[in-house]
């Protein structure tokens, strides 16, 4: 599997600067010390911690324009940019260590880029309460967290949307490689803009409904392709789970997925054998209760990459799908 064979490099990024709380910039540590980097040594993977980056401090500024800290926001996600693609121009598959969620607009974007010069088609799935995909006209808050996916997809301010390019000028992507997982809270004007941009959303109704076991069936599909070599990226912004799982997050919204949801959607993506980046952000130490909310984390990120509790390891991939 590709997941396996890559050494991790692991990257903090610690800022809040896009968020409404203080608290996310010690998210990084807070891995660190639940244990990241010996979870996933004990699975057999070689991790490269390369420590955090640095950048502006949070000013704690009202929006100006419809967005709050804009320049430090870019500021830290072109840092972001940076660090991300020399890992994988490097052959590292990057974790991102948030750090709030405008820090996927970094990521995201050197992935695609790095995806597009190498002609391999990308899939984003988006782990989360929310759908991110504000704008300055429709935004409640001017917090820039809840707009990175609108950006890369070439909604929102110049200064965010050309670093979410690709060389030509195409935002960084099209709404249809992005599958949204597990939202539950999203204003009327990022409804609206959801629905017009055709995203794929599987909202916890959804998952209610049908199951985590098809909803993921469904937002991995066609990743299998064996004339295509996808690029699977995760981004997990931590508010995605239950809030009695997972207290330590500023945004905690009721009715997320339970610890065994959850592990079974990141059991399927490992299956896929197609993870090769992955963001974890808006983990907030500040307000976890013994830093839990990160040893879960740690403990969902270990079944991301392959563990198992399997007596048998399945002989492909499919199996699974096929019991
Ligand atoms: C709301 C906004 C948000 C967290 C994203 C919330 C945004 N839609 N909150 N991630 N934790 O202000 O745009
Ligand atoms: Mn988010
Ligand atoms: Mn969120
Ligand atoms: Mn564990």
């Amino acid at each position: 599997r590709a997941a396996s064979t890559r050494p991790i490099a692991l990257i903090g990024a610690p800022t809040d600067i896009g968020a409404s709380a203080r608290g996310a910039a010690m998210g990084p540590d807070a891995l660190r010390v639940a244990g990241l980097q010996t979870a996933l040594e004990n699975h057999g993977l070689r991790v490269l911690d390369q420590g955090n980056l640095s950048g502006p401090a949070n000013p704690w500024q009202t929006p100006v324009q419809g967005y709050r800290h804009l320049p430090e926001v870019v500021q830290w996600n072109q840092s972001v940019f940076d660090a991300v693609s020399a890992a994988l121009h490097q052959g590292h598959l990057p974790i991102l260590l948030g750090g709030d969620h405008c820090l996927g607009l970094g990521s995201i974007s050197a992935v695609a880029r790095h995806c597009a010069a190498l002609g391999k088609p990308l899939r984003v799935l988006w782990l989360d309460a929310h759908a991110d995909f504000n704008t300055s006209a429709l935004t409640p808050s001017g917090n820039l967290h809840g707009m990175p996916l609108a950006c890369l997809c070439g909604l929102g301010p110049e200064a965010l949307t050309q670093l979410a390019s690709l060389p030509g000028g195409a935002p960084a992507l099209r709404p249809q490689q992005i599958r949204l997982i597990g939202v539950r809270s999203v204003d009327p004007g990022e409804k609206r803009l959801v629905h017009e941009q055709g995203l794929e959303v599987f909202d916890m109704r959804y998952i209610d409904e049908v199951g985590m076991r098809q909803t993921m069936q469904q937002a991995l599909a066609g990743l299998d392709a064996s004339d295509a070599d996808f690029h699977l990226h995760v981004s997990f912004d931590v508010d995605f789970l239950d809030p009695e799982i997972a207290p330590g997050v500023a945004t905690t919204v009721p009715g997320g997925p339970t610890y065994r949801e959850a592990q079974l959607c990141m059991e399927m993506i490992a299956d896929s054998g197609r993870l090769a980046s992955l963001d974890i952000v808006e983990l907030n130490p500040a307000l976890d209760l013994r830093n839990r909310t990160a040893e879960l984390a740690v403990d969902l990120v270990e079944s991301l990459f392959g563990k198992s509790t399997l007596m048998r390891a399945p002989s492909s991939p499919g199996v699974r799908a096929a019991w």
